[in-house]
This record gives C-alpha cells, sequence and structure tokens, in this order.
C-alpha cells in the first residue's frame, strides 16, 4: 500500500500520568513508518463510562497512514502494550487506551477489527475533540457529518466533557 488514507484515533487513559502517557503515544505513533500526525484535538478530562473508577482524560488525533487497517490495529495494541496496558475488565481502568474510529470511508466488521468503532456515535467523550479536528469527515454507518453526531450526544452528555 503506498497512497497514504486518513484515519481517527481515540486516545484514552485514566492510569498513571495520563498527559504524558497520551503525548509520549503521539510521539510513538509519529516515529511510525508509514503513520505521519496530522492534526491533534485538545485534551479533555471525561466522566468513566462503565464500572466505577477514575477520570479520563481523551482526546483523538487525524494520522495519514500508508498501513492496511489491520496492521494499524497491531501497531496501536502494540504501543498500548509498551505502556503497561494491562486487559483484566471490559470497560476498566487503562493506562492508555487507542482506538481506530474512522479509517477513510471503510466499513470493517470482523471478530478483531470493526470500523467504524462501534460504540463512538454514542460517546461525547469520542465525537467532542474528534469534532474539533474532523467535524466535516462522514461516518459511513449513519451517513452523518462528526458535527451532526457531536450535537446528538452533547444534548444529553454536556455535562460529562469538560475541555482542559
Ligand atoms: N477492536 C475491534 N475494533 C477495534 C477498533 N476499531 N479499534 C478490538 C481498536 N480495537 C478494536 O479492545 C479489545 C479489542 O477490540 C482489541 O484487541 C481489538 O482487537 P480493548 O482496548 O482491549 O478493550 P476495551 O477498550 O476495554 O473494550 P472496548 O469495548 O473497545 O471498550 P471501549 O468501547 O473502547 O471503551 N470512559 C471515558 N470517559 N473515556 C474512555 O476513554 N473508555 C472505555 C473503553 C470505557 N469508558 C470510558 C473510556
Ligand atoms: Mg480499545
Amino acid at each position: 500500500m503506498s497512497q497514504s488514507q486518513p484515519s481517527a484515533i481515540a486516545l484514552g487513559s485514566n492510569l498513571g500520568d495520563s498527559r504524558a502517557i497520551l503525548e509520549a503515544a503521539i510521539v510513538m505513533l509519529a516515529k511510525t513508518p508509514g503513520i505521519t500526525v496530522a492534526s491533534q484535538s485538545s485534551w479533555y478530562r471525561t466522566a468513566p463510562v462503565g464500572p466505577p473508577q477514575p477520570d479520563y482524560l481523551n482526546g483523538c488525533v487525524i494520522l495519514e497512514v500508508q498501513l492496511t487497517p489491520h496492521d494499524l490495529l497491531q501497531t496501536l495494541l502494540s504501543i498500548e502494550n509498551q505502556f503497561g496496558r494491562e486487559r483484566r475488565e471490559r470497560w476498566g481502568p487503562r493506562t492508555l487506551d487507542l482506538d481506530i474510529l474512522l479509517f477513510d470511508n471503510l466499513i470493517i466488521d470482523t471478530p478483531t477489527l470493526q470500523i467504524p468503532h462501534p460504540r463512538m456515535t454514542e460517546r461525547a467523550f469520542v465525537l467532542v475533540p474528534l469534532a474539533e479536528i474532523a467535524p466535516d469527515w462522514i461516518e459511513p454507518k449513519s451517513g452523518c457529518a462528526i458535527a451532526k453526531l457531536v450535537q446528538r450526544v452533547l444534548n444529553c452528555w454536556g455535562q460529562n466533557c469538560r475541555k482542559l
């Protein structure tokens, strides 16, 4: 694959020095062959979704990638592991979570990879940062622009997602 394609990535952390971890993860992404970091959102302090746990720090980046979606996922999993990510419970606390939200306009549905990320349209902690850097990107399953999806969730979620 030589042509580059845009991909939107969600970053989250609620264990350790979250801000330093998230910024170091972006540096690692930028150093990966076949990946260019095109833009980065602000960081947001967000209320946890799932079991009781500390607040998260969340943000998004847009990458230009010359990797397949599966190779990009492997890269993200390897970066998560380098920051001591341990998988204990679903939606539990984590030092670093890197999720692929969008990959160009592709829809992928395999056991190990789903794109668009299946829960992104319900989550202010994903959509608020993403809308800052990619308001016009169309989420291909709903056919709606991110700017429109964020307005929808903010009607019910506005209190839970605070810009730093
Ligand atoms: N996987 C499939 N599709 C993807 C994709 N598009 N991007 C697979 C990344 N991974 C994808 O992920 C499990 C497996 O999902 C991966 O190995 C990959 O093969 P995981 O990161 O180990 O599991 P998880 O994150 O605990 O589960 P899940 O269901 O992905 O969780 P979510 O939906 O990402 O939620 N609250 C706040 N405020 N902020 C947060 O960031 N995050 C979560 C995690 C819960 N609550 C939160 C936050
Ligand atoms: Mg994840």
